[in-house]
């Protein structure tokens, strides 16, 4: 499984110094050599829809809707245990995708608030 960091213009079209602007500006998922992407957008301090459920292959994309910072990171809060996956710092616009190749159940949260944003799923089959 790989991760991406990917920075979607807000407002549609940013000026590149003459560049056309692009009628899909949000990255597919050939960045996560391919398959379905299933999209969830971090807003108002949740994941919505706060449980997916995908095939094995398909990507998610979280994209940060808010004003304020958050992760995506695999597991409960607390604790010592390796992450599955962690995201950076996601600013505003921001998008981390990845993709979920077997099946089975992932809780995660987001790191910078966690007593609100946890206890999400991502369930493939
Ligand atoms: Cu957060």
């Amino acid at each position: 499984m790989r991760w991406l960091l990917v920075l979607i213009p807000l407002a549609g079209c940013v000026d590149l110094g003459g560049h056309a602007p692009d009628a899909s500006p949000e990255p597919d998922g050939s960045l996560v050599d391919g398959g379905p992407v299933v999209d969830v957008v971090l807003s108002g301090l949740a994941f919505r829809p706060g449980t997916v459920e995908i095939p094995a292959g398909t990507t998610v994309r979280w994209t940060n809707l808010d004003a304020v910072a958050h992760t995506v990171t695999e597991g409960s809060p607390g604790g010592s245990a390796a992450r599955v996956f962690d995201s950076p710092l996601l600013s505003t616009g921001q998008s981390f995708l990845w993709r979920f190749d077997e099946p089975g159940e992932w809780i995660y949260f987001c790191r910078t608030h966690p007593n609100v944003m946890r206890n999400n799923v991502v369930r493939v089959f």
